[in-house]
């Protein structure tokens, strides 16, 4: 497959009127006729060009043109598009295609689950469902007729609102929507099902009354109301904070359990996993209720970003994703708590996001080329998009970033657009040149931002010499510098913020401030400073960049206990752990004692007995780095040695901290009895399961109970999993597995997690245990959510496991990607990802993954997705 550039951009040779589209579904076969009003587009460089409408794995009835079937010569099909010759300057084309939804096990297009029919169509999957023009540039009026036997299918919606119904012959009925604002064919929907549906309604600011409804299969009808709690405050929110009001009579929200992605965010009826809708406190955690309201957010916030405003080519994903990320995690702030959303994203990112860029896979925020566009959202687009908007938000400041998103709304609306018009915006409104700044949108990799300190006691000045570089990645051998905000502060000897002054300027400003580095390296001189302070830096994690600064333990500590910026104290404990580790990890391969050091007890000790701290920050100072972070913290991975590291260090904190955990456990234990979702409870919750881990770690007979009562006692899903957590690996773990399937197993999402604990299981025989598993009645393949929970989480997540020294776990995946990538390509490419490290393996490790990455490209029938994934990890 060749790929595609986006210096090819070219705009489409022909722009729609309108679309009316017409469904007749049906068991074995479904009829979709479309009625296109179209018109050349004055700006395409060739007046005479063809017509091409890509349709994939359709069966093409009839062609009318202007009312008249049009002679077969006119038109040429084939597996991907039907092109039409000799048009005019407009036309009135009538397509008939039928579509097996039935079979379609990709889930894009138009598919069943559990006997009711579903839609995805972004990124390119409507022309799985009719001949379209299907790119996002190409924004039209839809209108949808959906036929169907009524009592198989009552509930039959698409987007807009519904303008009319009525009945059939042979018990079939009919619903015909509307949607009155232009849109790509990615934002189309359909759904068609036995659905029950919890009703609500929202009154804009402006006083018009909004129906909403979420619809999911009846037995899950009790677990939706945080959903539409979540849906209302992010209305709510939208309005306060962006000044954004709904524009549909109705929003509808769908949830279905067989779904490639967490949701979509379609006009007026979004479609969802079930994972992001459904929730009750036995069935959910905490994390699940925040990823609901998150998510929920996010496709609400997209009906801005997004759908009034969309994306010119799928190179400018970021555009909407970025932005609406950064709208979702700014949400999420204000609904929990700031401190801990912020360190839980910066988590995500330097796991997942800087992963991908010292990966084969790494790509810019706005890539160049793709092969299959579904492999491009991705944690770059996302996350890493999402920084650079919090980037412009940081250099602007609120009233600032605000003028700029009113300004792009007001230049945009009703257009599909690029990522420049976007910094455009931001740049007219305020007066600001965003020139180099685009460089995050063009330059892959993740920049390292080296900064050397120097205090003079004779002049008072305090010297921060920054500089910045950032490795090659695949296609950019040279980076020029990046446009970098970096906030900071200092510290006294008291732990109090010093009020800050540059050289040169004339008054103090503030205790924390924004420098901006824009060169390879700049000096920053604060003057006034009288005594050695100690730098906070990149407060709030301004940029997504690696810091490097020699810090020593002492100052390490004595942030983790006085900063003011509580990122930064989390950021302090993170890395003095990480420093430990890297130690722990170069001991292990050594094979020489490992040892704790003193002035990581004393710093953890004080962290979990300060009483007046937050319980969810110390609960994330605790929460060890991930096995794959710390892969990619070393220049040569060495599984086994990480994981002995890493496990000694939980270990040897238990026992050095088992009365303070079993303080702090008794402290909480009984705090949170009846379940609420509320960010005070949570984070007694996080804290409480926190210390069960480490207790549990001990191996002793009163901790190991002490997790066996909570298993039975607990009322909510936090607890009761964090208690089989902590058992799963231990002799009692079987029984506590086996009740907990028992109890759940008819709830599908309940068993993704059962699943999931099972796959980071850190036992040597986890393998088997995980092919043991595939057989289990409640795992199935064609479910993306159960490939993601346990096939996916042990190839990506269980570091040691799947990279054994005798390429078991290669070959296991590997096998599993072929068969998926038959049903499913997106879930397959998903799993062919774990693969992505494998150049920094230890030498026996790297030629086992290299035969299986080998193996699998000499199938000659790959996907696009796969093949894609596979030829830059071989490149
Ligand atoms: N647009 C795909 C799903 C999402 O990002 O909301
Ligand atoms: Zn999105």
């Amino acid at each position: 497959p060749q790929p595609i550039l986006l210096r090819d951009y070219v705009v489409p040779a022909f722009l729609l009127d309108r679309v009316d589209l017409t469904f007749e579904l049906d068991e074995t076969s479904t009829r979709v006729s479309s009625r296109l009003v179209l018109h050349r587009n004055p700006d395409h460089p060739v007046s005479d060009a063809d017509l091409v409408l890509d349709g994939h794995e359709l069966m093409l009835e009839s062609v009318l043109l202007d009312g008249e079937p049009m002679s077969t010569d006119r038109y040429d099909v084939d597996d991907e598009s039907l092109t039409i010759k000799g048009l005019g300057e407009s036309a009135i084309l009538e397509i008939t295609t039928r579509i097996e939804p039935q079979k379609n096990t990709s889930l894009m297009g138009l598919y069943k689950s559990n006997g009711n029919f579903f839609t995805q169509c972004e990124a390119e999957g409507f022309r799985k469902i009719t001949y379209y023009l299907d790119r996002p540039d190409v924004m039209t009026r839809f209108t949808t007729t959906i036929i169907a036997d009524r009592s198989k299918y009552p509930v039959l919606l698409s987007n807009g609102n519904r303008v009319g119904e009525g009945q059939y012959d042979r018990n079939r009925h009919w619903v015909k929507w509307v949607d009155p604002f232009k849109k790509p064919s990615y934002l189309f929907a359909l759904v068609a099902g036995k659905l029950s549906c919890l009703q609500d309604s929202f009154t804009t600011r402006s006083g018009r009354k909004v129906a909403l409804e979420i619809y999911v299969e009846p037995q899950d009808l009790e677990k939706c109301h945080h959903a539409m709690e979540s849906v209302k405050r992010s209305m709510k929110w939208d309005e306060d904070v962006y000044g954004l009001e709904y524009d549909l009579d109705s929003y509808m929200i769908v949830a279905v359990s067989d779904f490639n992605m967490g949701a979509m965010e379609n006009k007026g009826l979004n479609i969802f996993n079930t994972k992001y809708v459904l929730a009750r406190p036995e069935t959910a955690t905490d994390a699940d209720y925040m990823g609901v309201e998150a998510v929920i957010a996010h496709e609400y916030f997209h009906n801005w970003t997004g759908n009034r405003v969309t994306c010119r080519d799928w190179f400018q994903l970021s555009l909407k994703e970025g932005l609406t990320v950064f709208r979702d995690q700014e949400f999420t702030a204000d609904m929990t708590s700031r401190a801990v959303k912020r360190i839980d994203d910066v988590r995500t990112l330097r796991t997942a996001q800087f992963a991908e860029d010292a990966s084969p896979m790494a790509h810019p925020v706005r890539p160049d080329s793709y092969i299959e566009i579904n492999n491009f959202y991705t944690v770059t687009i996302y996350e890493k998009g999402a920084e650079v908007v919090r980037m412009y938000h940081t250099l602007l400041g609120a009233e600032g970033y605000r003028k700029g998103i009113d300004l792009y709304f007001k230049r945009h609306d009703g257009q599909a657009v690029t990522c420049d018009d976007f910094a455009a915006a931001m740049g007219d409104a305020n007066g600001f040149d965003f020139t180099q700044f685009k460089r995050w949108y063009s330059q892959a990799g993740t920049p390292v931002v080296k900064v050397v300190s120097q205090f003079d006691a004779a002049n008072q000045t305090y010297t921060l010499d920054i500089s910045q570089t950032c490795p090659p990645t695949p296609g950019q051998p040279e980076k020029l510098p990046f446009h970098i905000p970096i906030a900071l502060g200092l510290l006294d000897a008291a732990g109090a913020e010093i009020p800050l002054q540059l050289a040169g300027e004339a008054s103090l400003q503030g205790t924390t401030r924004v420098l901006q580095l824009t060169e390879a390296s700049q000096r920053f001189v604060f003057t006034g400073i009288s005594a050695q302070p100690t730098p906070s830096l990149l407060r709030g994690f301004s940029a997504p960049v690696k810091l490097d600064y020699p810090w020593t333990r002492q100052e390490l500590a004595f942030l983790m206990a006085h900063d003011s910026d509580s990122f930064c104290r989390w950021e302090a404990s993170h890395t003095l752990i990480r420093e430990v580790l890297l130690e722990l990890i170069a001991a292990a391969r050594a094979s020489e004692t490992l040892s704790l050091p003193g002035e990581l007890v004393d710093a953890m000790r004080r962290a979990l007995l300060d009483e007046a701290a937050d319980p969810a920050l110390i609960a994330l100072m605790f929460t060890l780095p991930a096995e794959t972070y710390l892969a990619d913290q070393v220049d040569e991975i060495h599984p086994d040695a990480i994981r002995t590291a890493r496990e000694y260090l939980r270990v040897a904190l238990a026992k050095a901290l088992r009365s303070e955990f079993k303080h702090t456990y008794a402290r909480f234990c009984g705090a949170t009895q009846a379940y609420r979702y509320a960010a005070v409870d949570i984070a007694k919750r996080a804290l409480k399961n926190v210390c069960l881990g480490y207790l549990t770690s001990l191996d002793e007979p009163a901790f190991i109970e002490l997790a066996q009562t909570q298993f039975q006692q607990a009322n909510n899903m936090t607890d009761s999993q964090a208690a089989l957590a902590a058992l799963v690996e231990l002799p009692q773990g079987a029984t506590a597995l086996a009740d907990f399937a028992n109890r759940w197993q008819d709830d599908p999402l309940v068993m993704n997690k059962w699943f999931t604990l099972q796959a980071m299981d850190k036992r040597a025989d986890a393998l088997d245990r995980v092919r043991a598993l595939q057989q289990h009645p409640a795992f199935q393949i064609t479910n993306p959510n159960k490939v993601y929970a346990l096939l996916a989480t042990f190839c990506s997540s269980n570091l040691a496991g799947f990279h054994r020294a005798d390429g078991a776990g290669y070959a296991f995946a590997a096998e599993q990607i072929l068969v998926l990538d038959k049903l499913n390509p997106q879930v397959a490419s998903r799993l062919a990802r774990s693969f992505n490290r494998w150049k920094k393996l230890e030498p026996t490790r790297r030629a086992q993954a290299k035969t299986a990455l080998e193996k699998l490209a000499a199938h000659a029938d790959l996907s696009r997705d796969v093949f894609e994934i596979i030829s830059k990890n071989l490149a």
